[in-house]
């Protein structure tokens, strides 16, 4: 391996910790087709960034992230920041011919994902979005194993993303409850997740009904705030995003889709679970328990039907041949690790990676579909995606105020 690939990571808390280890681990533990080089990370604190780029490895440090997008040492821009900055870096890198990595959601809004979208196909450069749950190794094998027919013909898709970090009415208004910068609440956040997997998994979204709700309207403005914690002030402000969604969905493989992201169920901290039920049937992943798959098949003699519980732990399950001796287990940062070493290999062979900003763009429409639909009360459509030569989705049951998101 005689390639480099130069990263110029922007942000650096949460998700800036998350991808600087993913380059580390992915070149320790795997054979990347590009070496990585810690080129530079940019953040807004001199003395934060600095610290991190020394923890880190990075050669350098940008307070500036336009100084960062237009450094010539620079091969891919990975932007972690709050999603108010994604739109401006993304397009900002992509002029300067940079490759982008983008965490998710892609946009704050479905205008802003169009423009990134028209940025890096204009410029020809490559791009990712870091729905990283694809490539935790139980929800690859079970793409897997729906691809290969194991269920059959899919009746269902239940999808719930469950976490009580803002239980407490006191806990500080960080930026993940405004709407100018996280574009919305748990259903961009937590939901954006499940509907990336559910396109994987199962294909596009016809139509969606659904409702957001926003439990705890008010709380202290957070003097500081980083890594999902925050410190709140005597100033108290609107929290301006949802606390919850639930939304029903039509798949146009004709399967049903129900779907729940929450900040607001106790006792659950990040239990991200998807249930598919087929005609052969059933599979789940539950992130709580990632090195497991249950699945039931109906096949099976049936005094021994039942689920089974697949651990996902062997090397033949997708990418546990790098890892440790069968049975020694992975966790929350292996989705990532997976994930860079998934985007450095297809940068290096100069392929497509998915997902790519086309399906952050189709996550994006999603999102806005089932906020109109929260909005009106009514079901709301999306168009078939452009080149897919499908008909039209079937009418809805209401037809009050149907919007095409994708037209
Ligand atoms: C916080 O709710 C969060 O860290 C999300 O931002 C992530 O995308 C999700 O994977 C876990 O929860």
């Amino acid at each position: 391996m005689n390639r480099e690939i130069r990263i110029g990571l922007i942000g650096y808390q949460f998700m800036g910790r998350a991808h600087a280890n993913a380059y580390q681990q992915a070149a320790r533990f795997f054979d990347p087709k590009a070496r990585s080089v810690m080129k530079a990370v940019c953040g807004r604190h001199q003395d934060g960034v600095e610290a991190f780029a020394r923890r880190w490895g990075f050669e350098s440090c940008e307070t500036d992230w336009r100084r960062l997008v237009e450094r010539k040492d620079i091969d891919l821009v990975d932007i972690t920041t709050p999603n108010n900055l994604h739109a401006e870096a993304a397009v900002a890198a992509a002029e300067a011919g940079k490759a982008v990595f983008c965490e998710k959601p892609l946009a704050l809004n479905l205008e802003q994902a169009e423009t990134m979208l028209r940025a890096v196909s204009g410029n020809r450069v490559f791009n990712a979005v870091c729905f990283n749950y694809r490539r935790a190794p139980a929800l690859a094998l079970m793409k897997k194993l729906i691809a290969e027919g194991r269920l059959g013909r899919i009746y269902h898709l239940r999808g719930i993303y469950l976490q009580d970090w803002l239980l407490d009415p006191e806990f500080p208004l960080a930026w993940r409850m405004k709407k100018e910068v996280a574009g919305s609440g748990s259903l961009g956040d937590l939901a954006s997740h499940q509907i990336d997997a559910a396109r994987w998994l199962l294909g596009e979204f016809s139509e969606v009904c659904g409702r957001l709700q926003t439990f705890v309207k008010e709380r202290p403005v957070a003097t500081s705030e980083g890594n999902l914690a925050a410190v709140g002030g005597s100033k108290r402000g609107r929290v301006t995003v949802d606390d919850a969604v639930l939304f029903l969905a039509r798949f146009r493989n004709g399967a049903l889709g129900s779907f729940e992201a929450t900040r607001f169920a106790a006792g659950h901290k990040n239990q991200n679970r998807l249930e598919v039920n087929g005609e052969k049937g059933s599979l789940i992943f539950n992130l709580e328990r990632l090195n497991e798959l249950e699945y039931y098949n109906t096949d099976d003699p049936e005094e021994a039907r039942g689920f089974r519980l697949i651990q996902v732990t062997e090397p033949v399950h997708p990418y546990l041949s790098a890892w440790w001796p069968p049975g020694h287990i992975i966790g929350y940062e292996h989705t990532f690790i997976h994930t860079v070493l998934d985007v450095i290999n297809a940068w290096a062979a100069g392929a497509p990676f998915q997902p790519d900003f086309k399906d952050g763009l189709a996550c994006q429409r999603v999102l806005a579909a089932v906020s109109a639909s929260a909005a009106s009360g009514a079901w709301v459509k999306l168009a078939a995606p452009a080149g897919t030569g499908r008909r039209p989705a079937p009418k809805a049951e209401k037809e009050e105020g149907p919007k095409l998101f994708n037209a």
